[in-house]
């Protein structure tokens, strides 16, 4: 596939029509010494993952599965992978979608799953982000969006051009001046306000109110004493 307007956003390029995931991918890469803001993309994810074991399904056609590299994310890991929701939301806007951010990184639209992104640090330190957006109609059984359902349509390499330049851009203006961005994380999140239950590590389950983004991109609840979720999910509760 030809991937022109990536090229020209991404340190490098590489398309698998398919393969088991452009995380494990571009972890491979790394261990080899890939560049910063390398950049792997698929078809067609025969081993797609999720968060905490889960996993994701992108078919061809259907999906774009992008993972990129961030060398050296200094000061901002618990950021970036907020940052990159807060990319794509950006892209979405711009082609006409309306969308919202699921503390931590779910990109929403009407209550729906349009995005998923599953970010790690490699023990180089290099961050690999992923990024996983519905183009097209997803397994029905899934509560699943995709920018053709919500009328619009985009190719794999603008969708992934656009993203990348706009998480270039956040960056660095999150090193520039990060309580901008926070403020846009804030005012894009469809989280912050509402009464939420989660699950803390080890499996306690907590209610409160998701009242902040902490410093490192934990979400701060109150309970009324204020708890930091560093990782886990969370359920939004209605009144
Ligand atoms: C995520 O996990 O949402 C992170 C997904 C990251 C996928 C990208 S694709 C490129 C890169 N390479 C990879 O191997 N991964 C990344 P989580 O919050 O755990 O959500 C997973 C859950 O979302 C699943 O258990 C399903 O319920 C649901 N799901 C799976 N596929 C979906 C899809 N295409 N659209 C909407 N929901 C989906």
């Amino acid at each position: 596939m030809r991937l022109e307007l990536s090229e020209k956003v991404f340190s490098s390029v590489s398309w698998f029509d398919e393969i088991d995931s452009t995380n494990l991918e571009l972890s491979r890469r790394l261990a080899a010494g890939a560049e910063d803001f390398s950049a792997v993309l698929a078809g067609k994810q025969t081993q797609g993952q999720g968060r905490m074991g889960r996993s994701w399904l992108s078919e061809a056609g259907t999906s774009l599965s992008l993972s990129i590299a961030v060398v050296g994310p200094r000061g901002y890991p618990g950021w970036l992978s907020l940052i990159a929701a807060l990319a794509v939301n950006r892209m979405l806007t711009k082609i006409g979608i309306q969308s919202g951010i699921k503390w931590p990184n779910d990109v929403l639209v009407d209550g729906k799953k349009i995005c998923g992104i599953l970010s790690s640090l490699e023990p180089s330190g290099t961050a690999i982000v992923g990024i996983g957006l519905n183009l097209g109609a997803q397994d029905p059984q899934l509560n699943a969006t995709s920018v053709a359902q919500e009328g619009s349509e985009i190719s794999i390499d603008q969708a992934a051009a656009m993203i990348g330049r706009e998480l270039r851009e956040l960056i660095s203006e999150y090193l520039k001046n990060p309580e901008l961005i926070k403020n846009e994380y804030a005012k894009a999140s469809i989280t912050l306000g509402q009464r939420v239950r989660a699950e803390l590590p080890g499996g306690r389950e907590i209610n409160g109110i998701a009242h902040e983004i902490a410093p490192g991109g934990e979400l701060v609840i109150l309970t009324p004493e204020p708890k930091l979720l560093s990782a886990g999910d969370v359920w939004h509760l209605r009144g």
